[in-house]
């Protein structure tokens, strides 16, 4: 018998949590993904829109397809592929692809690419956000869109707007620098959808290669300090208050949709589908304020 007794290791110490759900601390469970699932707004009350628009951007690889392919699924309650997913450097999408849920309409499109000839032009944004091109428009980084541009609609209605714009950004890259080309597109990307007052929120994708705690069980999100340090990054980088950042998983090697990767997927998406009735309502409330003769 030794009389040297070995050390043990310090123990880690215990996780905090840095977000607590709307409902306080809450299991993660089917029963809570099932609540969430169930208050999503689903229906659009408005004199002027039918559909409320929630358009997906960011750069290439940054997992937009995947996001869309992971809320068909939670809706489907089974896994479904209805966005090409990438895997190449330039952009798959070069449709805006839309799909329902509820009463609302989620695009996907292409991704913002650095450079003057990849991805969208900086002058599409500004068209697209304000409802001047219908959903087959394809895209063409040589000839940006112009008021001559076929299908062009010169006098787009409320209903043809952008409602909320959700940003798509991998949780890695927030601490890479980002590429000058890039950039610029982003600042441009920023000012249009300030000066339209169009919501925003950002989803941080791909958490599960951020942190080993969180690859191990997702319920650790939001205590991962290293998920946290990503979260204030993107609020820094991209100018956004922290509550309007999603760290997400996508639905990539599962075989059936998760309730903890649901969870935090329907807490993002709610936000999102929410703003964009917040800015339906008040769109609508202008018409009614604005004084006939004007
Ligand atoms: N590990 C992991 N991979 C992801 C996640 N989201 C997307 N991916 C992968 O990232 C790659 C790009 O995704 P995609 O949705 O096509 O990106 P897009 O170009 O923005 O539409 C694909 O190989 C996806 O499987 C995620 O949350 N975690
Ligand atoms: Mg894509």
């Amino acid at each position: 018998m030794s009389w040297f007794r070995r050390k043990d290791p310090p123990a880690p110490p215990p996780l905090k949590t840095w977000r607590y759900f709307e409902d306080g601390e809450v299991e993660w469970s089917k029963e809570y993904r099932d609540r969430l699932k169930n208050a999503l707004p689903s229906k659009v009350s408005s004199s002027s829109v039918t559909k409320g628009r929630i358009l997906l951007l960011g750069p290439i690889q940054s997992g937009k397809s995947s996001f869309i392919n992971s809320i068909v699924s939670i809706d489907e309650g089974k896994i479904n592929q209805v966005a090409p997913e990438g895997g190449g450097v330039s952009s798959k999408t070069r449709k805006l692809h839309e799909f329902v849920c509820g009463d609302f309409l989620i695009s996907d499109t292409m991704g913002l690419e650095a450079g003057e000839n990849a991805g969208f032009h900086k002058g599409d944004i500004k068209f697209l956000l304000d409802g001047n091109i219908t959903h087959d428009y394809q895209f063409d980084h040589l000839n940006p869109i112009t008021e001559e541009t076929l299908k062009f609609k010169k006098n787009p209605t409320n209903a043809d707007r952008v409602h909320c714009v959700i940003f798509c950004i991998g949780a890695n890259e927030v601490h890479t620098e980002v590429q000058q080309g890039y950039l610029s597109k982003w600042q441009d990307l920023h000012s249009a959808i300030s000066g339209l007052l169009v919501p925003r929120i950002i989803i941080l994708t791909k958490i599960d290669r951020l942190c080993q705690d969180v690859k191990d069980d997702l319920s650790n999100t939001l205590k991962s300090e290293k998920v946290k340090e990503a979260v204030l990054k993107a609020s820094e980088k991209f100018a956004l208050s922290p509550m309007f950042i999603h760290p997400v998983k996508n639905f990539t090697d599962e075989m059936y949709p998760e309730h903890k990767h649901s969870i935090l997927l329907l807490i993002a998406l709610k936000q999102a589908l929410e703003f964009a009735e917040g800015f339906i309502k008040r769109m609508d409330k202008d018409v009614k304020d604005t004084p006939v003769n004007e």
